[in-house]
């Protein structure tokens, strides 16, 4: 990939190889907003020029006015897991300024100019290796993730209570948004499993966009952890050395804030209001939990053994990877018997490093009963994973030696009503390792 400076930002000694963007870190959420703004900016420009070239027997006002409160849209792929219909339609017709007009719809897919030695000629989403889109193979895709994420989206919200937890796949607890939103890229496939390509797909920034509002309303519920508390040693990025330290104020490159002086850093994109750009929840500070528990909280999700006083188990099962041993993209599917309870979906940067998410059972204790010694049985016994690739053929995984699997559970306390959330208890109770290699690597 021929990386490139930006800005005016370039390589640093000790960077690598790869992008700017940093994946598995907890810079993650704070440095797609600036680049979802930025993208939000020029788009949002664009549109009030071609706005300008309607005339006034055009309705040209509305379009005008149009233009004025342009802001990029969302793909809540949490609530709604399908495609958006708008990026499935090859051809479009619109109303122009010269009249209607016909085009290639540059929602469905961007075709590359020129030609460049190992690039696709055009984006796909899944891919057949013939180079074109499928969405129906994606919304398939989508559908047996659906509920996947709906919970896992929730429990962000409910679980997580540091910065770290929330954004990335680099914190233990691993209920970060980062998981939920690796899924969607391998979902869609394609170039959109690469990071490489998939921005030069304009269903990139639907998806970023939902990934930055759903970090804002965590924000808003947790004003006390606005930005990244931990600090770790970079991996090493395309302007960022490897080992130098990662705080909040370190800069989010090649990011500019308006003084086009200093970059963006944690502690400067962790709020919406110098962006200029709101969410419709965060209009009603409130109404966020209600809302939440509306569009993620379905009442089933926390399914399991009902104790006394209506306690209940959340089961899921935990997952720790050294990238670096497995072909990436890839899926690390966890399955019961011969049903699929859910993924761990590693996209192909970074190369190297941990990454941890959990993978909810809810489905398949759904299917147990209600005895918890049964369960507990049951899923000690049945739960495996499967490594696949992107397109679905499975991966020997006999020669990885890190690839730590537990079966977890925790006791959690329904939410009374809809203006709160389930209160999560003890955790690990029922830790128990389903595969566990690489111990003598560790120490
Ligand atoms: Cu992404």
């Amino acid at each position: 990939m021929p990386y490139a400076p930006y800005n005016g930002v370039g390589p640093v000694p000790g960077g690598s190889g790869a992008g700017f963007c940093p994946h598995g870190e907890s810079q993650f959420v704070a440095w797609h907003r600036p680049y979802v703004a930025l993208y939000e900016q020029i788009l949002g420009a664009q549109v009030q020029r071609i706005a300008a070239s309607y005339n006034s027997s055009q309705n040209s006002s509305a379009y005008r006015e149009a233009g004025e409160i342009f802001r990029l849209p969302y793909w809540d792929w949490a609530a709604n897991p399908q495609l958006p219909p708008s990026c499935t339609q090859e051809n479009i017709t619109i109303n122009g300024p010269r009249g209607p007009l016909t085009l290639r719809s540059p929602l469905y897919n961007y075709r590359f100019s020129g030609s460049r030695k190992g690039w696709p000629t055009e984006t796909t989403r899944a891919s057949d290796g013939k180079s074109n889109s499928n969405p129906d193979v994606v919304n398939a895709n989508l559908a047996a993730v659906a509920d996947q994420l709906k919970y896992q989206v929730y429990r962000t919200f409910t679980y997580a209570e540091t910065y770290d937890q929330m954004s990335s796949t680099a914190n233990l607890a691993g209920v970060s948004l980062e998981a939920s939103h690796n899924i969607v890229h391998n979902a869609v496939g394609g170039t959109f499993a690469s990071l490489d390509l998939t921005a030069f797909d304009a269903l990139f920034m639907l998806h970023h966009a939902n990934l930055d509002r759903l970090a804002a309303l965590w924000a808003a519920l947790h004003p006390g952890a606005a930005c990244q508390s931990e600090w770790y040693a970079s991996p090493g990025l395309y302007s960022t050395a490897r080992g130098e330290n990662i705080t909040a104020s370190s800069p989010t490159k090649p990011f500019y804030q308006a003084d086009k002086r200093s970059f963006h850093t944690g502690i400067t994109a962790a709020s919406l209001k110098p962006f200029g750009y709101t969410y419709p929840e965060l209009n009603d500070i409130g109404r966020i939990i209600p809302r939440i528990n509306e569009l993620y909280g379905d009442t089933g999700l926390l399914s399991g053994c009902g104790k006394g006083g209506g306690e209940k188990r959340d089961w899921f099962v935990q997952i720790t990877v050294n990238r670096s041993d497995l072909d990436l993209p890839c899926n690390i599917d966890v399955v019961s018997g011969d049903m699929f309870a859910g993924r761990m979906a590693l996209l192909n940067m970074p190369k190297e490093g941990l990454a941890h998410a959990t993978i909810p059972l809810q489905k398949v204790v759904a299917t147990l009963g209600s005895n918890t010694t049964g369960i507990e049985a049951t899923l000690r016994e049945w739960i495996r994973v499967e490594v696949r690739e992107v397109n679905g053929s499975t991966i020997d995984i006999s020669n990885i030696t890190n690839l730590n699997v537990y079966l977890v559970a925790i006791d959690v306390t329904p939410r009374r009503n809809e203006s709160e959330f389930p209160k999560y208890r003890s955790r690990s109770m029922y830790t128990k390792t389903v595969l566990d290699r690489g111990r003598s690597d560790n120490g």
